[in-house]
């Protein structure tokens, strides 16, 4: 639709963005990937440390005559974030790729090299994956392995074998068309990624959850947000149990008239109690807060598509689209809406610049 309002709009002349999704457990590197393509302010976390607690859109930048911008997301083990919220960032964000100037060309799933085994954060963020992505997509993922300095190159080797052959790890993606790739932390490595991505691009790419919820689906109906339910109940049950285990202990104590012990106990009581309440609340407000966040989205998509033209640039173009679980509707509301904007005039920032913007043909 073009639309003027007295200033001319580019609204139809505006080429179509390429979106990369950058998926994976917190710590594996994908912020500092995507700095490393083009650098966007996103922030790195020091080993567990969580960075990112919302999606981020990297600076849209041009590769091989295409405008392309990055999704940095956060993983389904953010310690501020819960992973309903993690997933309805995900999933509404994704939700945005699929118009006609913004689409989504691929999606990198990181994992660090150096682990040797695929421990429980691990296996949830993949699990979350697979049922994000569903499989008919599957040739536009790509598992990146980072962290080669780290590590031995035999032992690495013989480990990207086993990740690449076992069912256990990526052996069900990449048969069913996923690609696997090394990233050796270099600019030049992270842009062959991307350029691989693009060279494969097609526009009828879509996600089993970007289907799914084109197709109405409430969150909690989809693949993911099945699994994810799955996963609150197991881990709930998991900590109920750890907390009768704690209450016995504490009866015990009591009886034994260890006051130290049962100080610690009661600790560890309120910690475990403080989870379930949290899996609770998250399993209780999967749905409804993404229902929410998604009709006003589309409102918002509406009337910014409206009022886009030549003369509105955006005031700071600091890269928002999501926010952490502890804001409120209202703000987050406010950060899509702001952000919002942006991915409309992200392709027109990079007609603009074109003749200046990063190429790496
Ligand atoms: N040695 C090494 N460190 C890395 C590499 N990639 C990222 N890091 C470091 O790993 C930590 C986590 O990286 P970050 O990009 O924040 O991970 P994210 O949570 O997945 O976004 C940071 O301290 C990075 O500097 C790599 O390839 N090699
Ligand atoms: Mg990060």
């Amino acid at each position: 639709m073009s639309v003027s309002s007295g200033e001319r709009t580019l609204v139809d002349e505006e080429p179509q963005t390429l979106a990369i999704a950058v998926m994976g457990p917190t710590g594996t590197g994908k912020s500092t990937f995507i700095n490393l393509v083009v650098e966007s302010g996103l922030l790195v976390g020091s080993e567990l440390e969580s960075c990112t607690d919302s999606v981020n859109f990297s600076s849209p930048f041009t590769l091989d005559g295409k405008h392309v911008i990055l999704m940095d997301t956060p993983g389904f083990d953010d310690t501020k974030t819960t992973d309903g919220d993690v997933l309805k960032m995900i999933a509404a964000s994704l939700s945005l790729c699929q118009g006609s100037h913004l689409k989504l060309a691929g999606v990198i799933y990181m994992h660090r090299i150096v682990d040797n085994r695929m421990g429980g954060i691990s296996s949830r963020n993949f699990r979350m994956f697979r049922q994000l992505c569903g499989d008919s997509s599957l040739s536009k993922v790509v598992i990146v392995t980072t962290m080669w300095d780290q590590i031995d190159i035999t032992v690495g080797e013989a480990r990207e074998a086993e990740l690449r052959n076992k069912s256990i790890f990526f052996e069900p993606v990449v048969t069913r068309g996923a690609h696997m790739a090394r990233h050796d932390n270099t600019h030049a490595s992270a842009i062959s990624i991307i350029r691989a991505i693009l060279s494969r691009y097609d526009e009828h790419t879509q996600l089993q959850i970007q289907e799914e919820l084109g197709d109405g689906l409430d969150i909690g109906s989809t693949k993911a947000g099945m699994e994810l339910e799955q996963d609150i109940r197991e881990r709930s049950t998991r900590y109920k149990a750890d907390l009768r285990a704690v209450m016995d202990e504490i009866q015990e104590t009591i009886r034994l008239r260890d006051e130290e012990s049962r100080r610690e106990l009661a600790q560890e009581r309120e910690r475990l109690e403080a989870m379930i309440r949290r899996l609770e609340h998250d399993s209780a407000s999967l749905s409804s807060g993404y229902a929410e966040i998604r009709g006003r989205l589309e409102a918002r998509v509406q009337s910014s598509t409206r009022s886009i033209s030549l003369h509105a640039v955006p005031a700071a173009a600091q890269p928002v689209i999501a926010a952490a679980e502890t804001e409120s509707n209202a703000i987050f509301e406010g950060k899509i809406a702001a952000a919002f904007p942006m991915l409309g005039f992200w392709g027109r920032v990079a007609v603009m610049l074109a003749p200046f913007s990063l190429s790496w043909k």
